[in-house]
């Protein structure tokens, strides 16, 4: 059996689901330490870079101008800000910076901001990552030349339960911005959200998707619904810890060289159901007071759960162009 499979089958990822809890996360936990360093979880920052008014209409989300969240939005923030943020997290031990932008897709006035962004915060030594909505084959291109290594954008749920929630882009239109963010040669950061009222089948539809994607994302963000007052599912029912854990175990298992990304709604999480996230293999998350407009677990409380577990934060990989200016510099 080949390690990496793109040919996953929905009764294949039915029936690790349906396994007892325990045997699933024990399976994952193997898989995950046959790919990577044990202990060791990829550290993110995130900024919102443009905040609100967003003519989409996700139903799940703060920042849709189609609901009242009673956000407030705000203009796209200076480049020089960006550098600010970026020079912190990078002194708070994060490898990579997120920048989102509540936009359907960026403008081509927005071009230059975004591209200029990039190669500031590149310079610094931090990965980049840019979720900007959808992605036309040309900015894709721009982004990566400036020095853009991830790109974030979700399928978010199954293709069948996609319409209870966002009307405004399709499906389609999502996997068409994966497929240019991937020829343009960049990394793709893709996932979606549970607890959405969405049922196990599609949370199984979702993964199908994903690890039957051509190349596996290189990360996969696997959110939990934040409620949000205002929107049409603050009042959604909680969906139980347990089967979010199921999710990431699953993820793991069938996109074993993937980092699993555990993602908004750890706020929600005591340490202790973090710890077993970590164990069905979730090998990154988000530090910092604030994802994009919720609260996050803050720098401090990060860290004592990292002493806690004896967890690790990752360094930035070096890209391939900086190894062979090593290697040429030790020549
Ligand atoms: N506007 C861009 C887009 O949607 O393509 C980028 C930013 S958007 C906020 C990024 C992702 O965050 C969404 O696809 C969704 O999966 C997640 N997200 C947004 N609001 C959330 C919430 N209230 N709870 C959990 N996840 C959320
Ligand atoms: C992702 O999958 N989760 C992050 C990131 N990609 C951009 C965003 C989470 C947003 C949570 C709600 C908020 O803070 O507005
Ligand atoms: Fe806009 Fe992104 Fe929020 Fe959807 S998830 S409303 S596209 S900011």
């Amino acid at each position: 059996m080949p390690l990496v499979r793109n040919d996953w089958t929905r009764e294949e990822i039915q029936t690790l689901y349906e396994q007892p809890f325990l045997d699933l996360v024990f399976k994952a936990q193997q898989i995950h330490r046959s790919h990577f360093e044990a202990n060791t979880i990829q550290v993110s920052t995130l900024l919102s870079i443009k905040t609100g008014k967003c003519p989409e209409d996700c139903k799940y989300c703060s920042q849709s101008a189609h609901y009242d969240s009673k956000l407030e939005a705000e203009k796209r923030i200076a480049v020089d800000k960006v550098i600010s943020e970026a020079k912190e997290a990078l002194a708070s031990g994060s490898s990579r910076f997120c920048m989102g932008a509540a936009w359907r897709n960026p403008h081509e006035r927005d071009m230059p901001y975004v591209l200029e962004m990039v190669r500031e915060v590149k310079a610094l030594g931090l990965e980049t990552c840019m979720t900007l909505g959808m992605l036309n084959q040309s900015q894709a291109e721009r982004l990566h030349e400036a020095g853009l290594d991830y790109y974030n954008h979700n399928l978010d749920t199954s293709r069948e339960y996609y319409s209870h929630i966002i009307s405004t882009r399709s499906f389609d239109d999502r996997l068409n911005t994966l497929d240019h963010v991937r020829n343009a040669g960049m990394k793709v950061c893709s996932g979606g959200i549970v607890g959405l009222g969405e049922n196990r089948n599609d949370r199984i539809g979702l993964l199908l998707e994903l690890a039957t994607l051509p190349t596996h994302p290189e990360s996969v963000p696997i959110n939990m619904l934040v409620p949000i007052d205002g929107t049409p599912l603050a009042d959604v029912e909680r969906l139980d810890v347990t089967e979010w854990i199921r999710t990431i175990a699953v993820a793991r298992i069938i996109m074993p060289q993937s980092y699993i990304r555990l993602s908004a709604g750890r706020e929600a999480l005591s340490d202790s159901d973090q710890a077993l996230a970590f164990m069905a293999g979730a090998n990154s998350l988000f530090s910092g007071e604030k994802l994009l407009t919720t609260p996050n677990a803050g720098e401090g409380k990060d860290k004592q759960l990292f002493d806690k577990l004896g967890l690790k934060a990752e360094k930035a990989k070096p890209t391939a162009a900086e190894l062979s200016i090593d290697a040429m510099a030790a020549v």
